[in-house]
């Protein structure tokens, strides 16, 4: 346990210590993410006043109309890891193929995929949006990965996590021993450890889901809110609450906090266009189930563990279904029953 007040990069060089063939290879991409995301911060947080909302006139390769923080942020991050050494290639929501670095870049021993700035729809609305990262080994001795090299299932993930830039901005990780949370403290720019060892309530009674899509859903997925709708005068025999922010981070965020349980399932809309969900797994649904996990909690398919999903593609989507342990438990029950 460290003491709290302790900042990441004290932390960081402290569980270096605790891996005796350490290079300080992972030390270094940790505190590379950090000063992306410190940049990233410092832009959300002056928006309009530095003329970074609003769209960028372009589309994503998922189709999507990119904001123009969706390539600020994607660039930031570039540039925060590609000249120290500790990655040997990127991934990214915002870009089709994975980036290999520029030849006279040295290489690493990592490979990073990354949403830049998921949900960020909502920047324009000033709603929290947030980075999500994941990090994984490199294949030995390939200058250039490619695609293939990244189809690594969730479980090998070496570490994961997101920041959020809210009401403060936040750094979420886990390297597998747990999830420890950092709040930026902008007057020293440091993040500073304020709360460690993160457990999520097994139970809870709070739903997060896009009702507007309630038509589409399968039967599991219908009963189960369904039975929440109905309170305590139904089969639960408790009231639930209802979330929706448009943005995963804030979601997980909530429920590493205090509970809950977030879905995006697949639907028949999703499917209409042969979409197997609606978030991505390597850059979304991976590295946060591998923080749900390691906070106790559970993240499925509704079928199936996301983390031992063996991906087929980059920007292969998924269906969601995660936090409170006991909820993710039932609702994935009623998809195997
Ligand atoms: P909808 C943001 O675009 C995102 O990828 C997640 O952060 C968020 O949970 C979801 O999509 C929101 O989807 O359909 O409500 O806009």
């Amino acid at each position: 346990m460290y003491q709290i007040g302790t900042t990441l990069t004290q932390y960081i060089i402290f569980e270096q210590r605790n891996h005796t063939d350490a290079t300080g290879e992972f030390t270094g991409l940790l505190n590379d993410i950090s000063t992306a995301c410190k940049k990233i911060a410092a832009l959300t947080s002056k928006g309009a006043l530095v003329g970074v909302l609003g769209a960028a006139g372009s589309e994503n390769v998922q189709g999507e109309e990119q904001k123009k923080m969706d390539i600020i942020t994607n660039d930031v991050f570039i540039e925060a890891l590609e000249n120290n050494g500790h990655v040997a290639a990127l991934a990214s929501e915002e870009m089709e193929a994975v980036y290999n670095l520029p030849a006279d870049k040295p290489r690493g021993p990592y490979m990073v995929t990354f949403d830049p700035l998921d949900g960020s729809s909502n920047m324009d609305v000033n709603v929290s949006v947030g980075t999500i990262f994941s990090i994984i080994k490199a294949p030995k001795g390939t200058e250039n990965p490619t695609a293939d090299d990244f189809m690594q299932p969730g479980t090998t993930q070496i570490a994961a996590g997101y920041c959020l830039y809210g009401p403060s901005t936040m750094m979420v990780i886990t390297t597998g021993k747990g999830v420890n949370m950092f709040t930026l403290d902008r007057d020293c720019g440091e993040f500073i450890l304020t709360r460690q060892d993160v457990q999520i309530p097994e139970d809870t009674e709070e739903f997060a889901i896009n009702t507007s899509n309630q038509r589409y859903w399968d039967a599991p997925v219908q009963r189960y809110i369904s039975e929440c709708l109905q309170g305590a005068e139904g089969p639960r025999g408790k009231n639930f609450n209802m979330r929706w922010v448009a943005s995963m981070v804030a979601e997980v965020h909530r429920i590493l906090m205090r509970g809950g349980i977030f879905m995006y399932p697949t639907d028949a809309k999703l499917r209409a266009s042969g979409k197997e969900g609606k978030l991505r797994l390597l850059y979304e649904a991976s590295p946060m189930s591998m923080l749900i996990e390691q906070a106790g909690g559970a993240s499925t398919t509704g079928r199936e563990r996301i983390m031992d999903i063996q991906p087929s593609e980059l920007h292969q989507r998924v269906p969601v279904v995660l936090g409170s342990k006991n909820e993710v438990e039932r609702l994935t029950a009623y998809h195997t029953e």
